[in-house]
Order: structure tokens, then sequence, then C-alpha cells
């Protein structure tokens, strides 16, 4: 173990007894969701994982600790501070703490963290990916490259179609990594179910995750594995108000310029603006649904 990683009592505790754990994200604290609807989501979250078994450890950089299970207290802190926290990805990780800074972590340095603490399984919203436009600016998210590199299982809602969807696909397939449907042969978008691209393959169980991992981990073949669980019927979103908000963000981002960083967190809060607040609380919702599959899957993998 490094002097940077400082895991919380209680997810030692747990890791330590082989109980199952479930790592959360920070960036949808910090950039993804309004206070303090945020911040209610993140604790809400952690309840879910609690409820179905299975013990929160949500990351964050604060302090240049590398933070595996934030209190109540870190995480109000994460969410008031909001966009102040830095994004941090891979890159940012070196400078953040050696000067001791505080970092929202992507999917990725989320990633990076849980499997320094030895964390399997993580829930989240969203994922990043390859963007439109990506064969002029290049623009493909680190979120790729760490599913290449890391151990850990990521589960979430499919992509927005911010991104190019097909190409995400197409650069998972070159890194080797798998990406499953939960309980569907197609990919969800994030808002809604479908997608009309198809996954790798479709599994229905926990188990058979759980199972697949291991496979993957005994084996040594690096890396992790995407789990693309669909938004429940109910809270899904009509696709034409989507597609809408998504085409005029995108518009909005070209004429403006925004490149890089600023990419998603511009898009999201776009799309946000509207769709008023039928988006936010379809992102509630799916990420609840990836908490409780993350909680039943995490136990499955201790069994
Ligand atoms: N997509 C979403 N919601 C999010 C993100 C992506 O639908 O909150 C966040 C995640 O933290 C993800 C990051 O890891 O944005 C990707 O940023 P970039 O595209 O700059 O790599
Ligand atoms: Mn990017």
């Amino acid at each position: 173990m490094n002097n940077y990683l400082s895991i919380s009592l209680e997810v030692q505790k747990a890791l330590r007894e082989g109980k199952p754990v479930v790592a959360l994200e920070s960036t949808i604290i910090s950039h993804g969701m309004p206070y303090p609807q945020n911040v209610e989501t993140a604790l809400r979250v952690e309840q879910t994982i609690r409820d179905n078994g299975a013990v929160p450890a949500t990351i964050a950089i604060i302090g240049g600790k590398l933070k595996a299970g934030c209190s109540p207290e870190e995480i109000e802190y994460l969410g008031r501070k909001g966009q102040a926290v830095t994004k941090a990805s891979r890159r940012d990780l070196p400078v953040l703490l050696a000067r001791k800074e505080d970092g929202a972590t992507t999917v990725t340095t989320t990633m990076i963290i849980a499997a320094m603490a030895g964390i399997r399984v993580f829930a989240t919203g969203g994922i990043g990916g390859v963007h439109r436009g990506a064969q002029q600016t290049f623009d493909i998210s680190a979120d790729l490259e760490e599913l290449a590199q890391t151990p850990v299982m990521v589960i979430c809602a499919g992509a927005k179609s911010i991104l190019d969807l097909g190409l995400t696909l197409e650069y998972l397939e070159t890194k080797g990594v798998p990406v499953i449907g939960y309980g569907t042969d197609e990919l969800p978008a994030f808002y809604t179910r479908h997608s009309g691209f198809g996954v790798d393959y479709r599994i229905d169980s926990p188990e058979e995750l759980a199972a697949v991992f291991k496979a993957k981990i005994e084996c040594g073949l690096k890396g992790g594995m995407l789990v693309t669980n669909p938004i429940p019927e109910e809270y899904s979103m009509p696709k034409e108000t989507i597609d809408c908000a998504i085409e005029q963000a995108l518009r909005e981002a070209e004429q403006l310029g925004i490149h890089g960083k600023q990419c998603t967190p511009f898009l999201l809060a776009k799309i946000k603006d509207l769709t008023g607040g039928d988006s936010l609380a379809a992102n509630i919702q799916l990420v609840l649904n990836n908490a409780r599959l993350a909680a039943k899957t995490a136990t499955a993998m201790c069994k």
C-alpha cells in the first residue's frame, strides 16, 4: 500500500473480512449534478448499497489523499464545492497529490483507486467514450484506456449519445474489454433503454456477472469489464426529447469552441438545462438502479 492511499475504517474492515464493497465516483457529485441534489443522491446511493448487503466506498481525492470511503461530511464538502473541485483524470493525479489538493474522481481515477484498495466492483451513471467528431479532435475519454488496463467491473447505464456509440464499442473491442448488457442484447443509451447498437453478451444474473469477472481475473487477463444496465422503463425519457437536447448542446459546444476536459461537463450541464428537471430525475434513478446491481454482484463475488 502507498502513502497516498487512505481507506476508511469501515471499508478496511469489510475488505479484511471478505465482505462485499462497491466503489462510487465523485465527479458525478462535484460536476454531474447541482447542489444539493448531488449530495442527497450520493448519500441515497450509499444507503441503497447498504440495503443490498454491501459496503459503499465513495472515492475522491481530498487534501492530497486518495480516499477509498468518504464520510458524509466529505461528501457534503465535495458537493458544496462543486465545479471548484478539479475533475481528476489519470494525468492529474501526481500533481494533485504532491500539492495536497482535492480532486473529483472520474470513472478512470475511481477505477485506479478502487484497484489500489482491492475493490472489484464500481457503480456509476455513465462512462466517457469516443466523442462524435473524434476523427478530427482525437477526443477519446481516458475511461476507455482505464477499462483496458485496470481490473475493476464498471456498472453503468450505457453512454449518452453525446458520444459516438459505435466508435466507442469499436474501441472497447480493440482493447479487449467485454461489454455486457444486463438483461438486454442492446447497449442502453443512459436516459433511454435503446441505442440500436448490440452488446457483446447478454447476462441476466449478478451470479453470472461475478463468474465472468472471476474468470477474467483468475486468468490474468488485464483490464476491466463494462456492464451496461438499462434505466428502468418507468424512468426512461422520450427519445426525441433527449436527442433534440443533445444535438443543441453539441452545436453550442462547437460554436463556443469547448474542448478537452471541459467538453463532457459542458454537454452534461447543457442537456440538464435544456430538459429541465426531467433529466436529473432520470439520472438519479439510473444511478440507484446501478447501485443495487453492483451491491448484488459484489455479494455474489464474495461467495
Ligand atoms: N458521462 C455521464 N455522466 C458523467 C460523466 C460521463 O453521463 O458524470 C463523467 C464521469 O466521471 C466520466 C467522465 O468518467 O465524465 C468522463 O469525462 P471525459 O469525457 O472528459 O473523459
Ligand atoms: Mn475528453
